[in-house]
């Protein structure tokens, strides 16, 4: 069978939606790409410098509270500058359509927030929220992008409230994800490589548990062989053109 066409597989997803009672959008780094935001493990992105093991756990804080704290900085200073972009917007526009709905996020930039979306699962945290290690007390670091460790008045160490690897998902939003993941009509998963787990059996749950699973990326990934649909390209331009259509 020839490749279908990206217009005539954007037709085959908005048929599945018109009938769809739930909808869930999975996102990852990607989504938020075209907002200026490096992604993780494209060329340039944020891992390709160091790995996700120097950096994103908490015994490299605890080794080098400069190094991490200083990247955290730089990523919430970025956060600062950017805004979400129309792939944002167009899943915050999908969330007015159907009654049953929700976003599970890898990303803690706070964007889908920030687009209008409102129901959210925050898989691995949020960089906006920051905790001291020793007696929990949140700080705001509005404005703070400070290159070096950030210490509490208690003298412990500050750190983003983060899932970092080998750390546990925030039990809440992940069964809430899990449950959503395995009741929804049709499950999207934008932007995300799918490498990391437990975040990417949210793909096979909902495949598992009969869901059109619909995959927007730029390229394939480790999990395309679940999707009954993947649109190549940007999510900023194809998520759009999706709520375009189901709104006409
Ligand atoms: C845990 C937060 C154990 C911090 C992050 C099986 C089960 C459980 C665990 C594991 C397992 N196998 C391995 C593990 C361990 C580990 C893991 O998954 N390792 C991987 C790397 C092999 N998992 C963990 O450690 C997890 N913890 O399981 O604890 C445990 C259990 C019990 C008790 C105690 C402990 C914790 C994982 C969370 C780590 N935290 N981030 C921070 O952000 O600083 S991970 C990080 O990767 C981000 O959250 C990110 O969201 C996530 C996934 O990356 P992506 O979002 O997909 O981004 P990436 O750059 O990879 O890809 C971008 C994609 O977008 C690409 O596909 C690209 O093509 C596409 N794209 C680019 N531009 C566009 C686009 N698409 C569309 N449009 C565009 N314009
Ligand atoms: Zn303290």
């Amino acid at each position: 069978m020839s490749n279908p066409s990206l217009d005539d597989q954007i037709e085959t997803v908005v048929e599945k939606l018109l009938s769809a009672k739930s909808v869930v959008v999975f996102t990852g780094a990607g989504v938020s790409a075209e907002s200026g935001v490096p992604t993780f493990r494209d060329k340039g992105g944020m891992w390709t410098k160091f790995k996700p093991e120097e950096l994103a756990n908490f015994d490299a804080f605890m080794k080098n509270p400069d190094l991490v704290t200083g990247w955290y900085s730089h990523r919430r200073k970025i956060m600062s500058e950017v805004k979400p972009n129309p792939g944002h917007y167009a899943v915050a526009e999908l969330e007015k359509v159907f009654d049953d709905f929700c976003v599970i996020t890898q990303n803690v930039d706070n964007l889908h927030r920030r687009a209008g979306s409102k129901k959210i699962f925050e898989l691995h945290g949020n960089i906006e929220r920051n905790y001291c290690i020793t007696c929990k007390k949140n700080h705001d670091l509005t404005g703070n992008y400070s290159p070096q460790a950030i210490k509490c008045e208690c003298g412990g160490l500050v750190r983003p409230d983060v899932v970092w690897f080998g750390e546990i998902l925030p039990q809440d939003q992940y069964a809430g994800a899990v449950a959503a993941a395995e009741s929804c009509d049709v499950f999207f998963s934008v932007g995300t490589s799918a490498v990391v787990y437990p975040a990417a059996y949210m793909i096979i749950y909902a495949k598992q548990a009969g869901a059109f699973v619909v995959e927007v990326n730029v390229d394939y990934t480790d999990l395309s062989h679940y999707a009954n649909q993947t649109l190549l390209g940007n999510s900023g331009e194809i998520l759009p053109r999706i709520v375009r259509k189901i709104k006409r």
